[in-house]
């Protein structure tokens, strides 16, 4: 009996593989394999309704991965002029596509790329180009196999978060990280811009927050020594300019992707105060922290700082046009607060019973401004202690702490769920002593795979309030762009993989064969992967 189930599990596990053998991440939803190939070589035209300017960028992505690959440039025509051997896009009216959706039906004689949205058409360009041979040098004649995808996301919000006070990211690394996250289908970046060690946003309200917030005068060089903290002894800092930030929501936007700006409050603000002393809630002033961890400086809750926050809130809205703003929300110990006699009088005076609920007071107050100018604000889970804020929407991350989770479903919040144990991408991926020096943890592919949005108590209706989910890269440890990859993929495709696919059709086996050929992408684009103890390694 017991070899009777094994041959059948066998059978099934190679079933699924071979069901999954379109090489593509996140797996589509609907795959149908059919017979024959169609053969991209010098002849083959790129057809379009050249009137369509939409539909023109999503066409160049796909022009220039055929002329990587090959070597040359197809030719664009205008649509029905020619069927045979041609690459057909076309905006389409199909319901069950949604914003996201496509088509790509591969046929010996034509390839039909069909979506509502240029948004679709962008992912099946994606889908398209995972499809090529990388695993061999560029070629004059690329064959693909027949086959119809019809493919739309489970969820809508398909995120990554890049911690940048951390440590500071040059422009061009994150234009080749936004090209990486559109590659995944990764629809949502998250830009945390202040903290405690550095402002990185240009303000011209306020332009000491850059001038002198943007730049601490050491780092400690391993914050596990405890009290014995040692430093580098050297400046350190940067920050992105306007001009620079425009041209990053534009670089993003041309790839589908949302930017959600982070301006912490009301803790995790010492480089702001350090800057403006009058924002802080102490009389003593600081500087920019050189260090870790949970940092007592919270702003002061007197109108000068709502003043002061809506300045760089209207400079944000104006240079992020996405729908949400994040205002942080987390970490915020309140000694300051408790310690400070004019901030408890204002407790006091508010009629609030403690410093939560001041935290929630302020919050709200922002996000009534936040709503008067057509945004909402999205935060931390402890935006939920004291109250949360109608109409914010919460990040879970504490995984350790579920009550936020089901007080903001329960509260009808939209929800983004990126708890500790799946989404934090610090964490170590292999044994520590292989790796290089991190944060701590533990977070293997195969546990990022094995991530389910979507917490167990939810009704059906409710699992609706869940947008999706995100990978955090804070970076304590991560100094350079090199380590931010290593320590993102291929962690990254697992999680673009949750998100996207629904969870009936996820395969990790599948996954892991499929993920070989990502992994040749990675090589032909520069990505330094963390290529070690992955299981498709052998
Ligand atoms: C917690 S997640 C933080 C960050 C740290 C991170 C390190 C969150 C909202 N706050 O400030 O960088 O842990 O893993």
């Amino acid at each position: 009996m017991k070899k009777v189930i094994a041959i059948f599990l066998f059978l099934v596990a190679e079933l699924s593989v071979f069901a999954q053998s379109t090489k593509i991440i996140p797996y589509p939803n609907n795959v149908k394999e059919l017979e024959g190939v169609f053969t991209i070589n010098k002849q083959t035209s790129i057809q379009y309704d050249l009137f369509n300017d939409t539909l023109k960028r999503s066409v160049s992505f796909f022009r220039e991965a055929i002329q990587t690959q090959s070597g040359f440039r197809l030719p664009v025509i205008a649509n029905s002029s020619k069927l045979t051997n041609s690459v057909i896009f076309r905006i389409v009216n199909v319901d069950s596509l949604g914003k996201e959706g496509y088509i790509l039906k591969i046929q010996p004689n034509q390839i039909e790329v069909s979506a509502n949205t240029q948004n679709g058409i962008f992912y099946a360009v994606q889908s398209l180009v995972q499809l090529l041979p990388w695993e061999s040098k560029p070629q004059n004649i690329i064959s693909l196999a027949c086959k119809e995808i019809a493919d739309s996301p489970r969820f809508p919000w398909r995120g990554m978060m890049l911690d940048c006070s951390r440590y500071f990211f040059p422009t061009g690394f994150i234009k080749k990280l936004l090209d990486n996250l559109a590659l995944h289908k990764i629809n949502t970046f998250h830009w945390h811009l202040t903290d405690d060690p550095g402002w990185r946003i240009e303000i011209k309200a306020f332009p000491e927050l850059t001038n002198k917030g943007a730049y601490r005068k050491e780092t400690v060089v391993d914050s596990r020594t405890g009290s014995l903290l040692k430093f580098d002894g050297k400046r350190y800092g940067g920050f992105y300019t306007q001009q620079e930030l425009k041209e990053i929501v534009k670089y993003a936007a041309d790839r589908f992707i949302t930017i959600v700006p982070e301006i912490e409050m009301p803790g995790h603000a010492q480089a702001a105060i350090a800057s403006y002393p009058w924002l802080g809630s102490t009389d003593v002033p600081t500087e920019v922290a050189t260090s870790w961890g949970v940092k007592p400086y919270l702003y002061n809750p007197f109108d000068t700082t709502f003043y002061f926050l809506e300045k760089v809130l209207t400079e944000v809205f104006e240079l992020f046009p996405g729908e949400y703003v994040h205002i942080g929300g987390d970490e915020a110990i309140k000694d300051q607060w408790i310690a400070n006699p004019k901030i408890q009088e204002k407790i006091r005076v508010l009629g609030l019973k403690n410093e939560h609920e001041l935290q929630s007071w302020f919050i709200r107050r922002v996000q009534q401004f936040a709503q008067s100018r057509g945004k909402k604000i999205i935060g931390w889970d402890e935006i939920t202690e004291g109250g949360t804020p109608k109409d914010a929407a919460i990040m879970y991350w504490r995984s350790d702490h579920p009550e936020p989770l089901v007080e903001a479903v329960k509260g009808n919040h939209p929800v983004v769920v990126t708890p500790t144990e799946f989404c934090y991408f610090d964490y170590y991926q292999a044994l520590p002593s292989k790796e290089p020096l991190a944060i701590g943890g533990y977070l293997t592919l195969d546990k990022v795979y094995s991530f389910e949005p979507i917490p167990s108590f939810c009704s059906k209706e409710q699992a609706k309030q869940i947008m999706g989910t995100q990978a955090n890269l804070w970076t304590e440890f991560i100094s350079t762009p090199e380590y931010a990859e290593y320590m993102l993929f291929p962690r990254l495709a697992a999680l673009a993989e949750v998100a996207w696919t629904y969870k009936e059709r996820k395969d990790y086996t599948g996954f892991t064969k499929r993920l070989n050929s990502l992994l040749n992408i990675y090589k032909a684009k520069g990505i330094k992967y963390c290529g070690e103890l992955l299981p498709c390694a052998n």
